[in-house]
C-alpha cells in the first residue's frame, strides 16, 4: 500500500500507521488476542503428544501442558489471516507470549491482565483509563453514576470524562439534560430522567404546559412554549428570490415559483414581479406563448418552433437536421465510396499483381544494364524477380488492399 507513493511520504505515513495501529484501538486487538488464546488452551486441554498405556498418557500430558509443542498449536490459531491488527500485534508480542508461557504462567494466570495490562500496556482495568490508568469518575450508582461510560475506560487512551446516557448530564451524570425532567418517586432511590414536551428546555412534566423554559424559536406563554413566527417579525431574513415560511420551533427559506423574481410565497400567484418569458395574466405570472406570439419566433429555413415554461427554442422541422446551424433535408446515408478496382475479381486482381511485378523487375534490370554490366543486369534481373516473388507472397493483403484502393 505504502510503496507507490513518492518516499519521503512513504516513510511519514508508514510510520504513522505504525503509531497509529499501536495508538488507536490496540487494546480492543490485545483483548480479542488473549482471548482466543484462553479459548486455544481450552481447546487444547485434553491433548496429549498420543499413544501409550494410561500412566504413561498422564506422564505425556502433564508434558505436553506446557509444551512449546501445545503453545505453538494454540498461537497460530490465535488471530485470523485476514486480521491485519491481530497478525501485527502478535508478531511484535511474540517474545512475552513466550515468557508468559514458559515462566509466568503460574504466578500470572490472567494472560490479559499479566500482557495487555502490566506489560504491552495497551488496556487497564475496569473502571479505569489513560496513560496512567486513572480511576474514571464515580457516583453513588458506579462508574459516571451507572448513567454513562468514562470516556477511554479499560484502555490508555480517553480523558476520563463522563459521557452521560440520553436525558443525563453532569460530571457524574447526576443532573438531568435540557430537555428532561426528574419523575417523581415514592421511594428514596433517585428516580429517572424523562422527556418534556419538544418544545420545552426545562420542565416538569411531560405535557404541553408543563414547561418552565423553552427551546430556541419558542417563547413561554402561561406555561406552554409558543411557536415564533419569523416570517411576520424582522427575526428571519432570506436570500433573494426565496421566501420565508414558519415552522414550528423554526423557520425555513423556501424558493420561489420559476415565473417569479421576488416572491411573497409559493406559486405564481405570490411573485413580486414577473419573470423573463412570463407575463402579468390575471393575478399570476404566466408562460408567454413566443410560438403563437412572436411573427417569426424562429427565423431559419425549415425550423419549427416549440413553446417551453419561460422560453421557447427553435427546432428542425421533421424530416430534416441541423449541419453547420442550418436545417438540411435529412437524407439517407450513401454507402462508402467504391474503390478503383473495387468491381474486380480476385483472379483479376492477381494477374494485375504479376503485370506490376513483371513491369518492376524489367525496370530494374533495365537500369542495371545501362551500365554496360550485362551480367550484373541479370543478376539483379533475378533478385529482383525473386524479391517481387516474395513480397507478392507475403504482401498479398497490402497489395490486394492497395490495388482495390483501400
Ligand atoms: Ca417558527
Ligand atoms: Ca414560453
Amino acid at each position: 500500500m505504502c510503496r507507490s507513493w513518492p518516499l519521503v511520504s512513504v516513510l511519514v505515513l508508514c510510520s504513522l500507521l505504525s503509531v497509529g495501529t499501536v495508538r488507536t484501538a490496540p487494546c480492543q486487538t490485545c483483548r480479542t488476542l488473549t482471548d482466543r488464546f484462553i479459548k486455544g488452551l481450552e481447546r487444547t486441554a485434553n491433548k496429549n503428544f498420543g499413544g501409550g498405556n494410561t500412566a504413561w498418557e498422564e506422564e505425556k500430558l502433564a508434558k505436553y501442558a506446557r509444551s512449546e509443542t501445545r503453545l505453538l498449536e494454540i498461537v497460530e490459531a490465535v488471530c485470523d489471516k485476514s486480521d491485519f491488527d491481530c497478525n501485527r500485534l502478535l508478531e511484535q508480542i511474540e517474545d512475552q507470549v513466550e515468557t508468559w508461557w514458559f515462566h509466568r504462567q503460574q504466578e500470572a494466570p490472567d494472560l490479559f491482565d499479566w500482557l495487555c495490562i502490566e506489560e504491552l500496556r495497551l488496556c487497564c482495568p475496569p473502571g479505569h483509563y489513560g496513560p496512567e490508568c486513572a480511576e474514571c469518575p464515580s457516583g453513588a450508582g458506579g462508574v459516571c453514576g451507572g448513567l454513562g461510560r468514562c470516556e477511554g475506560e479499560g484502555t490508555r487512551l480517553g480523558d476520563g470524562d463522563c459521557v452521560c446516557d440520553p436525558g443525563y448530564s453532569g460530571v457524574l451524570c447526576q443532573d438531568c439534560a435540557d430537555g428532561y425532567y426528574r419523575e417523581k418517586s415514592s421511594n428514596h432511590t433517585q428516580p429517572p430522567c424523562s422527556a418534556c414536551h419538544h418544545s420545552c428546555k426545562k420542565c416538569t412534566g411531560p405535557q404541553d404546559n408543563r414547561c418552565l423554559d423553552c427551546k430556541p424559536g419558542w417563547i413561554l406563554h402561561s406555561s406552554k412554549c409558543v411557536d415564533v413566527d419569523e416570517c411576520g417579525t424582522e427575526l428571519a431574513r432570506c436570500p433573494s428570490n426565496t421566501y420565508c415560511f414558519n415552522t414550528d420551533g423554526s423557520y425555513e427559506c423556501r424558493g420561489c415559483d420559476q415565473a417569479c423574481v421576488g416572491c411573497m410565497g409559493s406559486g405564481p400567484a405570490r411573485c413580486k414581479k414577473c419573470a423573463r418569458g412570463f407575463r402579468l395574466t390575471g393575478a399570476k405570472c404566466l408562460d408567454i406563448d413566443e410560438c403563437s406570439e412572436r411573427a417569426i419566433a424562429c427565423p431559419g429555413l425549415n425550423e419549427a418552433c416549440i413553446n417551453e415554461e419561460g422560453s421557447f427554442r427553435c427546432e428542425c422541422a421533421e424530416g430534416f437536421i441541423r449541419r453547420d446551424s442550418i436545417c438540411v433535408e435529412n437524407l439517407p446515408p450513401t454507402g462508402p465510396e467504391k474503390g478503383l478496382f473495387d468491381d474486380m475479381t480476385d483472379d483479376e486482381v492477381l494477374v494485375l499483381q504479376q503485370m506490376f511485378f513483371g513491369v518492376v523487375i524489367c525496370a530494374l534490370a533495365t537500369l542495371a544494364a545501362k551500365g554496360d554490366m550485362v551480367f550484373t543486369a541479370i543478376f539483379i534481373g533475378g533478385v529482383a524477380a525473386m524479391a517481387g516473388y516474395w513480397i507478392s507472397e507475403k504482401g498479398d493483403r497490402v497489395l490486394d488492399g492497395f490495388l482495390k484502393g483501400r
